[in-house]
Parts: C-alpha cells; sequence; structure tokens
C-alpha cells in the first residue's frame, strides 16, 4: 500500500486520548520546562518501557506520562503537534478524547488543561482545515460521585464538548456505574460514547448501548463473541472506533494477524480504524492502516471503506 496513496485518503479520527500523543521527545522537554525529575534516563529509555502485558500496565505509564502537563500552554502544545501528525496523515476531522481528572485530581485546575487543548482546537480548524470536537471522557475506575463533579466543572464550558465517554480500566468497572452520570450528561444536550469490550465482555457493550445510550463504541472488538450483538451492531449501524495497534500492544489479540476488524467490516459492521494513544502503541492513523494492510492483506478497496465509515460515524 502506498503510504502517498494513504495519506491522500481523507479519514476522520474518532478514537485518540490526546495524553496519548504525548511522544517521548515532548514528555522530556515538558519535564524540563517545569522542573520535573524523571525516572527514565532518556528518551529511548523511556520508550524501551512501553512493552505491556495488559491495558492496566499501559494505563499505570500513561497516568504517569499526563504528570509533565502542567500549563496550559503544555496542553496546547501536546494538542497541537498532533494535529500537525493529523495534516500530515490526511486526517480532516478529530473526535479526541481528553480526561479532567486525570489533571484535576493531581490539583491542576479544569480551566487550565481545558482552555490550552480549547484553544489548539480552534487554531487547528483555522489554520490547518481540520474539523471537529472534543469528549470528556470520564475515569471509570474511579467513583460516580467524582464523575457527577467531573461533569459539573465541565457544564460552564458546555459549548466546548459535545460528548461524554468513558475510558480506563475496564474489567469491574461496567457501564452501569456511571448510568445516572450519562442520563444528566445526555439531558444537557451532550452525545455519549464509552469505552466497551476491548478487555471487558459483550455484557458491557450491551450495557453502554442499554444504559449509556451511546452514538457509538470504543473498541467493542470482543462483540464478535456474541453473535446477536454483532446482528444489533449490523442492524443499528453503530459504529465500532476500533484501535488495532493499541489492540496489539495491550494483548487483546496476541498478533495482528489474529485481528478481527476486517472480518467485522466485511461482515457489514460500521468499523473505523483509530490509533487509539498514538505515541504509546507505535503510530498514528496511517500507521494503523498501514498495519492492517501488512499483516491481513487490507485491500485499497477495504482501506476507502474503513476511511468512508469514519466520515460517516462523526458525530461532531
Ligand atoms: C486507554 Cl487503550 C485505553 N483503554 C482505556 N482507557 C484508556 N485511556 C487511554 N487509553
Ligand atoms: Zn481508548
Amino acid at each position: 500500500m502506498d503510504e502517498k496513496w494513504l495519506a491522500a485518503l481523507p479519514k476522520a479520527e474518532l478514537h485518540m486520548h490526546l495524553e496519548g500523543s504525548l511522544e517521548p521527545e515532548l514528555l522530556f522537554d515538558l519535564a524540563g520546562r517545569n522542573g520535573i525529575k524523571l525516572p527514565w534516563a532518556d528518551v529511548d529509555a523511556l520508550r524501551r518501557a512501553y512493552t505491556f502485558g495488559n491495558l492496566q500496565e499501559f494505563l499505570d505509564l500513561y497516568y504517569q506520562g499526563a504528570n509533565v502537563l502542567r500549563t496550559e500552554q503544555d496542553f496546547y502544545d501536546l494538542t497541537w503537534a498532533y494535529l500537525q501528525r493529523c495534516q500530515a496523515q490526511g486526517v480532516v476531522h478529530v473526535e479526541p478524547f481528553y480526561d479532567p481528572q486525570t489533571h484535576t485530581e493531581r490539583g491542576i485546575p479544569f480551566e487550565v488543561a481545558l482552555g490550552g487543548i480549547t484553544t489548539a482546537l480552534r487554531d487547528g480548524k483555522e489554520q490547518l482545515g481540520i474539523g471537529g470536537g472534543l469528549i470528556l471522557s470520564f475515569l471509570r475506575h474511579m467513583s460516580e460521585d467524582d464523575a457527577f463533579e467531573t461533569l459539573a466543572q465541565a457544564l460552564p464550558y458546555r459549548d466546548a464538548f459535545f460528548a461524554v465517554g468513558l475510558d480506563s480500566s475496564e474489567l469491574g468497572h461496567p457501564p452501569s456505574k456511571f448510568e445516572r452520570v450519562f442520563a444528566k450528561a445526555r439531558a444537557e444536550g451532550l452525545l455519549a460514547v464509552a469505552h466497551a469490550g476491548e478487555e471487558g465482555p459483550p455484557d458491557y457493550i450491551w450495557q453502554a448501548l442499554d444504559l449509556l445510550k451511546v452514538n457509538r463504541i470504543d473498541h467493542g472488538v470482543r462483540a464478535a463473541e456474541d453473535p446477536e450483538l454483532i446482528e444489533r451492531l449490523i442492524d443499528e449501524q453503530i459504529p465500532l472506533t476500533v484501535c488495532p495497534l493499541s489492540n496489539i500492544k495491550l494483548r487483546v489479540f496476541d498478533d495482528m494477524r489474529d485481528h478481527n476488524i476486517l472480518t467485522l467490516l466485511e461482515q457489514g459492521v460500521n468499523v473505523t480504524v483509530n490509533s487509539d494513544d498514538p505515541a504509546y502503541f507505535g503510530g498514528y492513523v496511517n500507521e494503523n492502516f498501514m498495519a492492517l494492510h501488512e499483516s491481513l492483506g487490507m485491500t485499497e478497496d477495504q482501506a476507502r471503506r474503513l476511511a468512508q465509515n469514519s466520515l460517516d460515524a462523526r458525530l461532531a
């Protein structure tokens, strides 16, 4: 597959965590700028730490990395660097997540992270022509009360978000835990998405649909274990934001050759390709497309359909 052809193919990215686009180089720069001592000797040592046995091992490093983000400028630089990658890869529309609690929990005011991110997204629209909107994602390992508190902090900035999401440690934290918070968010006119069926069982996908009333499922690859669920996803054309390199790095599948995204595509499920945490998982959207080509023989026609699905699944 020709990289120039792929970069010219217009696409939307619907599943990425801004904190997960913090490249080791920027992480070290920000640590220097903010006078933070890091436990890694250099960028290469940090990169070598990026091997994970499961989601939790990754999350531990991801939250540690996010600790270098302190000022509004830091959040601006993080978001701007991501948008420049998007421009280089033919990503014309982005709907990124960010986790306010990752920052408020360590004393960074809500407005600091949000201000830097929204200013960069505005500049991205004006200077790079990249459209989209921001998703406020709740950390599911934290309590329902914490999520309510985060939503209350966000509501004065209602227009900065178009949706709420749900991420972090999936097992043991089912969507049902956040049914009431999502109801409140939807009553405020926000749309909803949720990570479900990454490490969690198909039942978590049913819950995300029926209890949280999500417009899209993030990951969702374990839906393949439940034929009735697959039928529903096809009938209702509920988009799945699939993240192939993430799934391999976090051992959801042992090998890219075992990944089910093309099977789902051919069954008629509305699957899309996304990078999740590109700085940690080995690439941005186009590296994910390339991996599908190299390991699964994805054709140009399939790549075109996956890109079209991402444009069709836009919510912002
Ligand atoms: C995440 Cl890969 C993944 N899964 C769940 N929560 C997350 N937050 C950042 N990356
Ligand atoms: Zn994710």
